[in-house]
């Protein structure tokens, strides 16, 4: 059996990994670290102790703490550390870059170092498309591009890929690195814009959309992400970082658009909102080489993942009241009350 570590598993991503990991692959037991802020959720996994009592477990806990990380890696010796643990959303970052640096920079470090003492035998970073910067109208971002992050979270990320290279390089530590862009898909924070949108219209609330509407991502459904991460554990080259995307551009204000209609809303919802300080304009990635180094592609098409997603949100009430009680009114407030 192969004992992988996921770090952030109880957030988006990282419950869908999970969840992906356990019914995919049958030789994997799965510890999930998470130090539960306001992202992280159990709800997420529900019953998952309970369908994989042999090869699922969950500890709360900290990436940044380095005693703790230390202890929990000399116990379990983990074969392989799929590291998502992370402060993800760039609205946070502008107010408040400091838990960015800790979590995402000190955090990494902290997680290759108890990994490069306890000998893992793979460590994979979970970056993003961010640390690539901006692109204008036309090119898409490939992986020999340098990076230039305009937001403090996209700074904080950049930085963690480039210590990840500095163990690969000094250390000879088995490491790579993943960037993908936009995740969309089931237990997604409603932070972000899919989800946000979604549970705004079905409340008849202004959907706020930052300046024109006109800024590009590229989305990707979150299960075709999962499935690229466990390629590169299985199968990618230390110190080589892979992008992936869905290829799927879409201004933001077509998205919305779509979101409207799809639940028969009318368009007049629609607030448009001072913009995103430093607010980068486009996302597209070139995803050639995971393509052709590991064979991976996106498989699940926009139309049919929106679909899904928005169904997904709608019918699970109960897990969207409970991530949105408590903190969230003051977050929502703060961030669009005077916007
Ligand atoms: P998320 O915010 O939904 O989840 C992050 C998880 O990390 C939460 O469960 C949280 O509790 C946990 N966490 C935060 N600080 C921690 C700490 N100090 N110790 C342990 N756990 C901690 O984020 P997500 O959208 O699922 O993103 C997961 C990873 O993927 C991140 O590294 C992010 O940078 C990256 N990524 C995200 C996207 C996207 O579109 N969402 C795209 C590309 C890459
Ligand atoms: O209320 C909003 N209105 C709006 O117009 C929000 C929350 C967002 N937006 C715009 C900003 C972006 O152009 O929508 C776009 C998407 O915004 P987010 O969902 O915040 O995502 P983004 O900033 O693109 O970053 C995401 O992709 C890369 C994830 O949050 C990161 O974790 C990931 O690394």
């Amino acid at each position: 059996m192969v004992k992988v570590l996921i770090t952030g598993g109880c957030g988006f991503i990282g419950s869908n990994l999970v969840r992906h990991v356990l019914s995919n692959h049958a030789d994997w037991n799965v510890v999930n670290l998470d130090l539960l802020t306001y992202a992280g959720n159990l709800e997420n996994l529900a019953g998952l102790d309970k369908d994989y009592p042999k090869r699922y477990s969950f500890v709360r806990g900290d990436i940044s703490d380095a005693k703790f990380i230390n202890a929990l890696f000399a116990k379990e010796k983990f074969n392989i550390v799929l590291n998502l643990a992370a402060e993800s959303h760039v609205d946070r970052s502008i107010e408040d870059p400091g838990v960015f640096l800790s979590t995402n920079i000190l955090g990494t470090q902290i997680l290759l170092d108890a990994s490069l003492k306890n000998k893992v035998e793979r460590f994979v970073q979970i970056s993003t498309d961010e640390v690539y910067g901006s692109l204008g109208k036309e090119g898409r971002f490939v992986e020999t591009m340098n990076m230039a992050p305009n937001s403090p979270y996209s700074a904080s990320k950049a930085s963690a890929d480039l210590m990840v290279r500095a163990y690969v390089k000094t250390y000879n530590f088995d490491a790579t690195i993943t960037r993908c862009s936009n995740n969309y898909g089931p237990y997604q924070f409603p932070e972000k814009l899919i989800p946000l949108m979604v549970l705004n219209a079905s409340e008849d609330k202004e959907l706020p959309v930052y300046g024109d509407g006109k800024n590009v991502r590229d989305w990707i459904y979150v299960e075709d992400h999962c499935r690229g991460i466990v390629a590169v554990a299985q199968k990618g080259k230390s110190g080589e970082a892979y992008n992936m995307g869905g290829d799927a551009e879409k201004e933001n204000i077509e998205i919305i658009k779509l979101i409207l209609d799809s639940m028969n809303k009318p368009h007049s919802l629609i607030k448009f909102v001072k913009d995103r300080p430093g607010h980068d304009f486009r996302y597209a990635m070139d995803f050639t080489k995971i393509k052709n180094d590991l064979g991976w592609t996106p498989q699940t098409t926009f139309e049919k993942g929106i679909k899904n997603t928005i169904k997904w949100y709608l019918e699970n009430n109960q897990w969207c009241a409970s991530v949105r009680s408590g903190t969230y009114k003051d977050y929502y407030q703060r961030m669009y009350g005077n916007r």
